[in-house]
């Protein structure tokens, strides 16, 4: 292993990709021997002194760990772009995500955050829709959009999944989507679902003059099979895929991006499984990595988390992901281990809010995210005690209220459905 990674002086050039650590060295390993393997093993060396590196090559080659703080436990490492096929996420990621996190000289690693620099921004197209695009197609520019989970998750026949739908539809749901993990089940098979759902999504549309937005889950075992399910999609006139990007992988994922700009659909990113490597905040990679990589993919929407709803996520980490989705600089903080990013023109996402929300949570959700947020309820709607499109509409009740800035207790004097919520969620 070379000595000379540690590089305090090093100032990082514009087409580094910067990369910043949680480190904690085992015992009997300093802090600097850590960070050296650390860098190494990430780019371009190995254990010991390997004679096929050349001195000219390390030189072109080599990381430069920039900044180490003993104390905070935090290195910053930069990394020449000559290392990296730009374009590819798996490749990037096999590096400053790969071996490292297995490696005997640290107790714990975690990638807290990845600056993409603009060449490497370059290789990717990020959202097609995006924010905007998304609002433009719903037709709601004002206020947040309501969605809900078909519930419950899996089980429901291909009629019944529908016709819950269009209740949500028809009770005031902007978009109604699959559960992560309803794909193509025998009693739910995909293409009889999405022909059944979008048609009944199309009869709420005529009903109540508002865009109906279904969003199918294309997750499948192979990307041919997965961009077959989306093209499906699209032949049956649907605006919207939906996909479980951490099981399907990254290599699916910018494929299925591709495609899906071919097939003039928008992507919602669900992240089951992210926790498997983003909730223990001293080793793995943070859940911000994993939203800054959607963005660059292209995802159109993503969920960011809720603050007040069942799944953990404290408020800044919450904030800071729904800051790299919306904005187009993100300014470093390095309290929240949030390096600077231009985003250079990508477009913004949108992010969703989901996950043990009720519509007696609108007040909160509005408050904490303003206007430019997806919030999507399952159990929030269809535990309503007077059903389904009754949670819908004590959905849309809720945010009126909140837009108008009207208790939900006065807004539900004349509102019975908001009447019934408030009576089933709001906490004695
Ligand atoms: C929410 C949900 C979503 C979570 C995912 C669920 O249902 O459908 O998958 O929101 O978590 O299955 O739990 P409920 P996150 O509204 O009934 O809770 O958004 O944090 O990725
Ligand atoms: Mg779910």
């Amino acid at each position: 292993m070379r000595r000379d990674y540690i590089d305090i002086g090093y100032s990082p050039k514009d087409t580094d990709l910067i990369c910043e650590f949680h480190i904690e060295p085992s015992a009997g390993v300093n802090f600097e021997e850590a960070a050296t393997h650390m860098a190494g093993e990430s780019s371009i060396d190995s254990w010991t002194e390997i004679a096929t590196l050349s001195p000219e090559l390390a030189e072109k080659l080599k990381p430069h760990v920039f900044y180490a703080n003993e104390k905070a436990q935090t290195v910053r490492v930069a990394y020449s772009e000559d290392l990296f096929e730009l374009g590819s996420v798996p490749q990037v990621l096999s590096a400053v995500a790969g071996n490292i996190l297995s490696m005997k000289v640290v107790d714990n690693l975690r990638l807290q955050d990845i600056a993409f620099s603009s060449s490497m921004l370059r290789e990717f197209k990020g959202p097609n829709f995006g924010l905007q695009g998304i609002r433009k197609f719903v037709g709601v520019q004002d206020r947040p959009l309501i969605g809900t989970i078909v519930k419950p998750k899996v089980g429901l026949n291909s009629e019944k999944h529908a016709e819950v739908a269009y209740n949500s539809f028809a009770g005031g749901c902007d978009l109604v989507k699959d559960d992560e993990n309803l794909t193509d089940q025998k009693f739910n098979g995909f293409e009889k679902r999405a022909e059944l759902t979008l048609k009944l999504a199309e009869k709420a549309e005529s009903e109540t003059g508002e865009r109906k937005m279904y969003l199918c889950n294309v997750t499948a075992p192979t990307c041919k099979e997965m961009i077959r399910r989306m093209n499906v999609l699209k032949d049956l006139g649907a605006s919207y895929a939906m996909v479980d990007i951490v099981p399907a992988g990254w290599t699916a994922i910018q494929t299925l991006r591709e495609e899906a700009e071919n097939a003039g659909l928008a992507l919602h990113a669900h992240r089951c499984m992210h926790s498997a490597y983003t909730r223990n905040p001293r080793h793995g990679i943070s859940m911000l990595v994993v939203a800054k990589l959607c963005r660059l993919v292209g995802l159109d929407q993503l969920h960011i988390g809720t603050v007040v709803g069942k799944m953990h996520g404290e408020k800044h980490e919450v904030l800071n992901l729904r800051d790299q989705c919306v904005l187009d600089k993100v300014p470093a903080d390095e309290s929240q281990h949030v390096l600077d990013q231009d985003w250079g023109g990508l477009k913004p996402m949108f992010p969703v809010a989901s996950g043990g929300l009720a519509p007696t949570m609108i007040p909160d959700l509005y408050s904490i995210f303003g206007k430019d947020v997806i919030m999507q309820f399952g159990g929030g709607i269809h535990a309503h005690p007077m059903g389904t499109a009754a949670g819908a509409t004590a959905c849309r009740q809720a945010l009126e209220a909140s837009l108008e800035g009207v208790s939900l207790q006065d807004y539900s004097k004349d509102h019975k459905e908001l009447e019934v919520a408030l009576g089933k969620w709001l906490k004695k």
